[in-house]
């Protein structure tokens, strides 16, 4: 849970670097020019989307565009980033390079804008991350503590940027943090905090699985209440030893499957309690799906700390029925139902996603048939455990995207016959492909555990796309019949 960081104080009276012309860089600007702190901007892209915005917006002392990372240029971006003894560094760039080691070397302070979030904020944090569910977790605490009359806020990774929020003057901010944000924030205190749950992601920077844990717990640092998922035996046994240690002090609240070692848990998944007390039966909740109940628990256990109003916490999650492009409902064609959880964009998300469709009645377990789009940018994943489920569970794959062969190996590796695999090199292709593969009650799910932008500009874009092309089919069938 240790992280080497610099716990310096950012000063205003000292040029700043900024980079990343992104959504955080633009937002670093905007602050900095508040508080009369001069600063440049870096992009490792020539030409970054937002290259005539800052120009004519911002004048900023500098603009160094290109790849500051290349071997060839290293000693010249060193020299050109050193001049500025403070470095605001945006969550798409990684700071574990020769290049930002050399500058931490010289004394210069690298640090997230998170981080500088986390130095200026007076005001209560509840922080969240997770490799999933972070983004639901957070709009429903933001909905559960605004309901119950307080000014509160939530951004980060889930879209406004830490810095943006402040100017709400808000009472309670809720902010989802990214493993790429926790890299370079060291100081923020909270309320209370939870990794949600830890499976592969953003494996092209990170060691392993292990690394990209340990980045995660960071977030338990400086909390007031640890929220720990109990079913996530490495992170609760990590948090642990911490406390046996004496070296951070909190309370611990958990969460988890089993409702007799948790504080808040999931009885017979017909209930969630709270020790021995229902707080709200499964049937009188919009969203479905085990992982989404344990979401509902984590977002009870962050808010147990404010004792609000129990009663008016549990009629917003009478009324949360999620977000767009998260195992969300589009269409039914022909029978078939349409899902889009193009948020899907790793592993554990699709695997959650496919279980969602699980059912137990009366301890009878079935499976809809489900036909699985897939594929995109896998980002360094093993999608072993994903070949298996795809064996075992899914009816038909069909796969597009630039790692789409190595979900269709693993697929085959774990038994899948070959004619229940298809590739596809379009959206259009992937919904017709699947509509044709689909009988009446089947369930058409797109969930690509993989990133978009092999092909689109983001998740958003894409889902829009695909549910774009679900509606096309159905006006082309109404058209025909
Ligand atoms: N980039 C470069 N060179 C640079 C700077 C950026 O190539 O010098 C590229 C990055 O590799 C990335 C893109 O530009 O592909 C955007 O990077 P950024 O750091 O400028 O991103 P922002 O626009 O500032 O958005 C960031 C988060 N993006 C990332 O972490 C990549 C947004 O999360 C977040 O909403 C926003 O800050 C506000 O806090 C998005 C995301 O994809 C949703 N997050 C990842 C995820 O959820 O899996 C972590
Ligand atoms: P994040 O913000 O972490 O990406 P979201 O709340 O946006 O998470 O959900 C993204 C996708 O992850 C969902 O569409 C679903 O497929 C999956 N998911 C959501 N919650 C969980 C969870 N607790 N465990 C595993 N998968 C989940």
């Amino acid at each position: 849970m240790k992280k080497k960081t610099q716990n310096k104080q950012f000063d205003f009276t000292i040029p700043t670097l900024i980079v990343g012309m992104g959504g955080t860089g633009l937002s670093c600007a905007r602050f900095l020019r508040q508080k009369n702190c001069a600063f440049a901007f870096a992009d490792s892209r020539n030409e970054p989307p937002s290259l005539n915005e800052v120009k004519e917006k911002y004048s900023p002392l500098d603009i160094l565009t290109g790849d500051f990372n290349l071997e060839i240029r290293l000693e010249k971006s060193l020299e050109d980033f050193a001049v500025y003894k403070q470095i605001l560094v945006s969550p798409g760039v990684s700071i574990r390079s020769k290049l930002f080691s050399s500058l931490i070397e010289q004394g210069c302070l690298i640090i997230g804008d998170v981080e500088l979030f986390a130095q200026v904020v007076d005001k209560p944090v509840i922080a969240i991350t997770g490799s999933n569910g972070k983004s639901t977790v957070t709009t429903l605490v933001e909905k559960m503590t605004q309901d119950c009359g307080i000014k509160s806020i939530a951004g980060g990774n889930l879209g406004i940027p830490a810095l943006d929020l402040l100017e709400t003057q808000s009472d309670l901010y809720i902010l989802e943090l990214s493993s790429f944000q926790l890299e370079t924030t060291h100081s923020l205190k909270t309320v209370s905090a939870t990794v949600l749950n830890v499976s592969e992601d953003h494996m092209d920077r990170y060691n392993d699985l292990d690394d990209y844990r340990m980045v995660k717990e960071s977030i338990y640092k400086n909390t007031e209440n640890a929220i720990l998922n109990a079913d996530e035996k490495k992170t609760f046994e990590h948090v642990m030893n911490v406390l046996d240690s004496d070296d951070e002090q909190y309370a611990v609240i958990s969460f988890g499957e089993e409702a007799s070692k948790t504080t808040y848990g999931l009885l017979n998944n017909k209930s969630l309690v709270c020790g021995e007390h229902e707080i709200i039966p499964v049937s009188d909740i919009k969203l479905k799906g085990t992982y989404n109940y344990l979401n509902i628990l984590a977002a009870l256990a962050l808010l147990k700390p404010m004792q609000l109003d129990l009663q008016k916490q549990i009629q917003t999650i009478k009324e949360y029925s999620g977000l767009p492009h998260r195992c969300e409902w589009v269409d039914k064609v022909n029978g078939v139902e349409f899902y889009n959880d193009s948020k899907g964009t790793n592993t554990g998300a699709t695997i959650a996603a496919i279980d969602g469709f699980e059912r137990i009645n009366n301890k009878e377990y079935s499976q809809r048939n489900i036909i699985l789009i897939a594929g995109g940018v896998g980002k360094d994943a093993d999608f072993t455990e994903l070949g298996f489920v795809i064996e075992r569970k899914i009816k038909s794959t069909v796969l597009m995207g630039s790692d789409a062969k190595l979900i269709e190996t693993c697929a085959l590796n774990a038994g899948a016959k070959n004619d229940s695999l298809y590739s596809v090199d379009s959206m259009q292709d992937a919904v017709s492909t699947a509509a044709k593969l689909a009988t009446s009650g089947d369930v058409v799910l797109f969930s690509p555990a993989c990133a978009s932008f092999d092909m689109y500009q983001n998740y958003m874009k894409r889902g829009d796309d695909y549910k774009e092309k679900v509606l096309a089919l159905k006006g082309e069938l109404k058209n025909v019949s």
